[in-house]
């Protein structure tokens, strides 16, 4: 078995990573032991697979969110995920949404290597030459990742060298991102597509997609529909415009500039910022003093505070840069997820823990709906139109205990726990009844189930081993 890391004295308690599995036959062991057979049954040998039939090749940020659950049931293996997937970076540096598995059939997914054409992209951009990928990105959860993998098995990371063949890849991700997407030259990042973003169907891109011309549906074929629930999948007028952005990108030489589609995103940005701090302590462990990079990720949450908060609304909004170049109308999770960061103003901060618990999006599960309640678009079954997901829980129950709100962070962990496990670690669920929707065996929900199994196991160890104070 893995060796049980050691408490660092600078990692806030829910950045402990290891708590070796009980051995208590009910409960607590069944979560552990059900949540590592969906990892194990998803894994290839060097990457997890989201979905074996789904999405049946590596995503960028659900490895992220993989290894961060994979640490607790092989420290070894959170790092080989990660190490897979930097492996395909491209040489300007940016991490590709999906690395594909060559022993996959092309027709098994859509849209596939043969769309991206990324090795004869590669000429211009340094696409890399043994993998084909896509030639999009994702949100940037890698660095946060890589640090609390670390923090799993300290001795193991620096006996392999973990962290220090990881940063320089993960510094050059950053370095894309802060120079080549600011493409509204106010600091932050934006993305060039919705699935970039990764919730693509949310109602923050009708606007912006409704300018996009669609590529006509016979022009291809979805793989998406042979699986899962195709009724509650895009629409193959929203597939129109996905192709239409992505065949634009692909034939510009994903080149950045003049992209029709570019909005800043509330989410991306945050977790540009806490991957920031991460790398800035993955640079301290490494010897360097991280100073500017704490300051880069201030400087972030600024911009992100200042161009995409919206004070009466209460939440972060999107801004579409083309179009009006204006805030977009929709509350969507995305806009709650800066509540992660720590030098967030207090009373920003207090604003979001009102959203997060009021009609916009409170439950009485206290799952957290993808989309406002109370929205016009909102559907509790359609993708990211309403269902509640398990990273982006994962991501709030850190911000709510990072801001004080133990108690609800407690709420939140556990309906994420037991909704995980009862639903047969759904893709996503009804965020009303806990109802499994899309795929089951998920690797992201299973492996933050996981992750936050044992974290919340460990923080009731603690509280009991607190005396009380009454
Ligand atoms: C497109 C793999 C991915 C997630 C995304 C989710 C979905 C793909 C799709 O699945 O996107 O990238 O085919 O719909 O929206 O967040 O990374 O799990």
């Amino acid at each position: 078995m893995d060796r049980t890391a050691q408490l660092t004295a600078h990692a806030p308690d829910h950045e402990i990573a290891y708590d070796p599995p009980s051995t208590l036959p009910n409960g607590p062991t069944s979560l552990h032991v059900t949540a590592a057979r969906v990892l194990d049954a998803n894994w290839t040998g060097t990457s997890t697979v989201p979905s074996r039939r789904l999405y049946p090749h590596q995503w960028s940020w659900d490895s992220a969110f993989v290894a961060i659950g994979l640490r607790h049931l092989s420290p070894l293996r959170a790092q080989t995920e990660l190490e897979t997937l930097l492996a395909a970076q491209w040489a300007d540096g940016r991490i590709p949404h999906i690395v594909f598995n060559p022993s996959v059939p092309l027709d098994a997914y859509f849209p596939s290597p043969d769309f991206w054409r990324s090795s004869s992209a590669g000429r211009a951009t340094g696409a890399p030459r043994t993998v084909q990928t896509s030639g999009i990105v994702q949100p940037p959860v890698h660095a946060l990742a890589a640090w609390l993998v670390h923090l799993a098995d300290p001795g193991l990371s620096r006996a392999r060298g973990f962290l220090a063949g990881v940063y320089p890849r993960l510094a050059a991700w950053h370095r894309y991102l802060l120079h080549r997407r600011d493409l509204g030259g106010g600091g932050l990042v934006s993305v060039v597509h919705p699935w970039e973003q990764g919730m693509d169907n949310s109602p923050c891109w009708d606007a912006p997609l409704a300018r996009v011309v669609p590529a006509p549906a016979r022009s291809f074929r979805r793989a998406d529909l042979d699986h899962g629930a195709p009724e509650d999948r895009p629409t193959d007028l929203d597939y129109g415009r996905y192709v239409r952005l992505a065949a634009d990108y692909r034939d510009a030489g994903y080149a950045d500039h003049g992209r029709e589609f570019a909005v800043e995103d509330p989410a991306f940005n945050a977790l540009l910022v806490a991957s920031e701090h991460a790398l800035a302590r993955i640079a301290r462990e490494l010897g360097a003093t991280g100073t500017a990079r704490h300051a880069r990720a201030e400087r972030l949450t600024a911009a992100l505070v200042d161009r995409l908060w919206d004070p009466e609304r209460e939440i972060f909004l999107c801004r579409d840069l083309r179009g009006d170049g204006g805030l977009i109308p929709e509350r969507s999770v995305s806009g709650l997820v800066p509540l992660l960061l720590p030098e967030l103003p207090a009373e920003i901060a207090a604003a979001l823990v009102r959203t997060l618990t009021g009609p916009h999006f409170g439950t009485a599960t206290h799952l957290v709906p993808s989309y406002d309640l109370l929205g016009e678009a909102f559907d509790p079954h359609r993708y990211w139109r309403g269902p509640a997901w398990f990273n982006t829980g994962w991501l709030l129950e850190r911000g709510l205990r990072e801001h004080g709100e133990r108690e609800r962070a407690d709420a939140l962990a556990e309906a994420l726990v037991g909704t995980a496990g009862a639903s047969g670690f759904a893709e996503y669920v009804d965020p009303g009844t806990g109802e499994a929707c899309g795929a089951t065996g998920f690797s992201w929900t299973a492996a933050l189930a996981l992750d936050l199994h044992h974290s919340t196991k460990r923080s009731k160890h603690l509280k009991q081993s607190t005396p009380s104070k009454n």
